[in-house]
C-alpha cells in the first residue's frame, strides 16, 4: 500500500491506475529483497508531491548537494546545517536511512579552501577538522557516507585534486581514518562515477579498496554512481559489483540516472525501462549489494539537462510526477508482481501535481498530455477533497463552486497536439489537509 494518500491520487491523476496501484511501493519491494531504493533529494523541495513521493517510494534519501563543504561551511569556522538538517528530519520523520554525500571532494568547495595557501600539514588539519565536525554532527543518524568522492581519472590514474596534489593519495586513508573516529556507525564508501563495468578506472578503485583493507583501514564499501546513457549499460555490471564484493566491501549503486537525447519517445522509454532493470537486478543479484539510489526520481529534478545539452528524461518519473516506464524497471527487478509498463498512453490524460505548500497556502499544476490524440479546447474538472479554494490562476480561467473546479484553456493554449503538452498553474488555500484531487478532461 502506498505511504500517503496524497500519493494514491497523484497516481489516479496519472490515469495510471493499473501497473503502479497494484504494486507495493519501491521501498517495500526492495526491502522484501533485502535493500534499500534511495533517492537524492533537494531540501527546498521537500513539500506537496515531491516529498510524498520522496517518502512513499524510498528508503532512503541522500541530500543532492546540502551536506557538500561548500554548502556547511561557506565561510571558515561559519557553519550552515539549515538544509542538511532539514533533510535528515525528513528522513527520520518517514522512517528512511541518510546517506551522507560527500566529505572529501574536488568539486563544491567554498573559496576559501580552494583558494588558500595551504601547507601539507595546515591543509591535512583542514581535512581532518572537516570531516570530525560534520560527521560529529550527523553521529548515529546516518547509514553511510560517501566519504572520498571521484578520487580517479579515468585511465585509473589518481585525479589531480588539492588534496592528491598536497597530501599524495593517503589522503584517502586519513579521511577514512577520521571519518570512523567520528561516527563508529556510519559505513564509509569510496564513490566514483563510470566504474559500473569493469575497466581501467574501477579496476583502480578495486585495487585501491584491497590495499585498504590489507592495510587495515576503515572502508565499508564502493559506490558505483551509474549516471549512464540510454542503451549503455555496461554488459559486466553483475561481474562487477561481485568482484568488490568478494573484496568483502558492500557496493551501493549511488547516483543512478539513464540519460537519453530529448525528446522522450514511447521506443526509448521502453529502452530505459530495460536499462534500469538491469541495473536495478544486477544489484539484486549480488547479497552485498546493499542498496540502489537514483538521482532525482523526477525529470524535474534533475543535473542531466543543465549539464548535458539536448539530453534529459533521465529518470524513473516525468516532469509531471507521474511514473515512466523506468519506475517499472526497478520494481519488476525487485519482484514488483504487477510491475509490467502501463499501457501506452492513448488519448490526452491530465496529471495534478502540488508544486510547493506553505503553512496555509499552496501552488498545484495541471499538466494536460496526449498520446495517440489531440484537443483543440479544454476543460479540466475536478473536486477538492478538504476544502481548498483556488485564489489564482495562470495559463486557465478557473472557476470554483463549492469543491468543484473548471479550468478551461485560455486564448492561447487550446491546442494539445498528438505528443505535445500543456501546463496551467493556480494557487490555493488549505488547511488540515490537502489531498490530490484526480482531474478529468471534458
Ligand atoms: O546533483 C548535483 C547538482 O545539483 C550540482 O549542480 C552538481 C555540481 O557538480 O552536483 C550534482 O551531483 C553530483 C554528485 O554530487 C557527484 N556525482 C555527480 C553528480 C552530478 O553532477
Amino acid at each position: 500500500m502506498f505511504a500517503g494518500t496524497a500519493a494514491v491520487g497523484a497516481l489516479l491523476a496519472a490515469g495510471t491506475t493499473t501497473a503502479h496501484a497494484a504494486d507495493a511501493p519501491l521501498r517495500d519491494l526492495a526491502a522484501a529483497k533485502g535493500k534499500v531504493v534511495g533517492t537524492a533529494v533537494s531540501g527546498g523541495k521537500l513539500n506537496g508531491t515531491y516529498a510524498d513521493i520522496a517518502s512513499g517510494q524510498f528508503s532512503s534519501v541522500t541530500p543532492d548537494n546540502a551536506m557538500k563543504w561548500g554548502s556547511v561551511e561557506p565561510s571558515r569556522g561559519s557553519y550552515n546545517w539549515a538544509e542538511a538538517d532539514q533533510i535528515v528530519a525528513f528522513a527520520q520523520a518517514h522512517n528512511q536511512q541518510v546517506r551522507g554525500h560527500t566529505l572529501v571532494w574536488h568539486s563544491q568547495n567554498p573559496n576559501w579552501l580552494t583558494n588558500g595557501s595551504w601547507t601539507a600539514a595546515q591543509l591535512r588539519t583542514v581535512l581532518q577538522d572537516h570531516i570530525t565536525t560534520e560527521v560529529t554532527r550527523y553521529k548515529g543518524k546516518l547509514a553511510a557516507w560517501d566519504v572520498v568522492n571521484e578520487a580517479f581519472n579515468e585511465d585509473g590514474t589518481y585525479r589531480s585534486t588539492i588534496w592528491y596534489d598536497n597530501l599524495g593519495s593517503d589522503y584517502i586513508a586519513q579521511a577514512l581514518t577520521t571519518a570512523r573516529a567520528a561516527d563508529p556507525s556510519a559505513k564509509l564508501y569510496i564513490n566514483d562515477y563510470n566504474v559500473e563495468g569493469v575497466n581501467a578506472k574501477s579496476t583502480a578503485l578495486y585495487n585501491l579498496v584491497k590495499s585498504l583493507k590489507d592495510r587495515g583501514v576503515p572502508i565499508d564499501g564502493v559506490g558505483l554512481q551509474a549516471h549512464l546513457i540510454l542503451g549503455q549499460v555496461p554488459t559486466d555490471i553483475q561481474k562487477n559489483i561481485q568482484r568488490f564484493a568478494d573484496l568483502g566491501v558492500d557496493v551501493a549503486i549511488t547516483e543512478l540516472d539513464i540519460r537519453m537525447q530529448l525528446p522522450y519517445t514511447d521506443a526509448k522509454g521502453a529502452q530505459q525501462k530495460a536499462d534500469y532493470k538491469n541495473v536495478a537486478s544486477a544489484c539484486a543479484a549480488v547479497t552485498r549489494c546493499v542498496s540502489l539510489t537514483v538521482w532525482g526520481f523526477t525529470d524535474s529534478d534533475s543535473w542531466v539537462p543543465d549539464v548535458f545539452s539536448g539530453y534529459g528524461a533521465a529518470t524513473p518519473y516525468n516532469e509531471s510526477f507521474a511514473p515512466k516506464p523506468a519506475y517499472y524497471g526497478i520494481a519488476e527487478a525487485f519482484g514488483g508482481s504487477g510491475g509490467t509498463t502501463p499501457p501506452p498512453s492513448d488519448g490526452c490524460k491530465a496529471v495534478y501535481s502540488v508544486t510547493s505548500e506553505w503553512n496555509d497556502g499552496f501552488t498545484g499544476q495541471v499538466t494536460i498530455n496526449c498520446s495517440g490524440a489531440s484537443l483543440s479546447s479544454w476543460k479540466a474538472k475536478w473536486t477538492f477533497g478538504a476544502g481548498q479554494r483556488i485564489t489564482q490562476a495562470w495559463n486557465a480561467d478557473c472557476t470554483q463552486s463549492g469543491a468543484a473546479v473548471t479550468c478551461s484553456n485560455a486564448s492561447w493554449n487550446g491546442t494539445v497536439p498528438n505528443g505535445g503538452s500543456v501546463t496551467f498553474g493556480f494557487n490555493a488555500s488549505w488547511s488540515g489537509s490537502n489531498p490530490l484531487p484526480s482531474v478529468t478532461l471534458g
